[in-house]
C-alpha cells in the first residue's frame, strides 16, 4: 500500500461545487485515481475515521462538519504519495498554507478545510479500506 494515499474532498468543497477543480489539481500533480465515490458519512463512520482526535476540543465539531453533507473519498496512487499529497494540499489552516496549495486556493478555515490527506502509509491503507472494498479499486475491475 505504500505509494497510495486517501484524499477526501470534504463537504464544504462539495457544497461549493469544487469537486472538478480539485480533482484536476490532483491529477495534474501526477496522482492516478484508483477509486472514487460520493458518500455521506454517518456519525459512527466519521467518528471512527477521526478516532485519533477523540479527546480534542474540536472533535464534535469535526464530526458534525464531516457528516453535514456528501464528501468524495478518492484512493490515489503516485510514487511518494503520502508526502507529495500533503504538500499539494498544504497546511491544516488555509491561512498558513503555501500559495498554490489546494487548501490555500479553496479552503475557508481550519475546520472547513476542503480536503483530507492521509498522514502515513499505514494510515493510508487503513483509510482506503474505510471507504473502498478491494473490488472497488481500479486494478480489481474486470477488464
Ligand atoms: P490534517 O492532517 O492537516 O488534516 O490535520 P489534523 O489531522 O491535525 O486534523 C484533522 C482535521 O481536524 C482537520 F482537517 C480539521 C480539524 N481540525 C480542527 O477543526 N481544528 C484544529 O485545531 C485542528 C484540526
Amino acid at each position: 500500500m505504500s505509494n497510495r494515499t486517501l484524499a477526501i474532498i470534504k463537504p464544504d468543497a462539495v457544497r461549493k461545487n469544487l469537486v472538478g477543480q480539485i480533482i484536476t489539481k490532483i491529477t495534474e500533480a501526477g496522482f492516478k485515481v484508483k477509486g472514487i465515490k460520493m458518500t455521506r458519512l454517518s456519525t459512527d463512520s466519521a467518528g471512527g475515521f477521526y478516532e485519533v482526535h477523540k479527546e480534542r476540543a474540536f472533535y464534535k465539531e469535526l464530526v458534525e462538519f464531516m457528516t453535514s453533507g456528501p464528501c468524495v473519498p478518492i484512493a490515489l496512487e503516485k510514487e511518494n504519495a503520502v508526502a507529495d499529497f500533503r504538500k499539494l494540499i498544504g497546511a491544516t489552516d488555509p491561512a498558513q498554507a503555501e500559495d498554490g496549495t489546494i487548501r490555500k486556493l479553496f479552503a475557508d478555515s481550519k475546520a472547513e478545510n476542503a480536503i483530507h490527506g492521509s498522514d502515513s502509509d499505514e494510515n493510508a491503507a487503513i483509510e482506503i479500506a474505510h471507504f473502498f472494498t478491494r473490488k472497488e479499486l481500479l486494478e480489481n475491475y474486470p477488464s
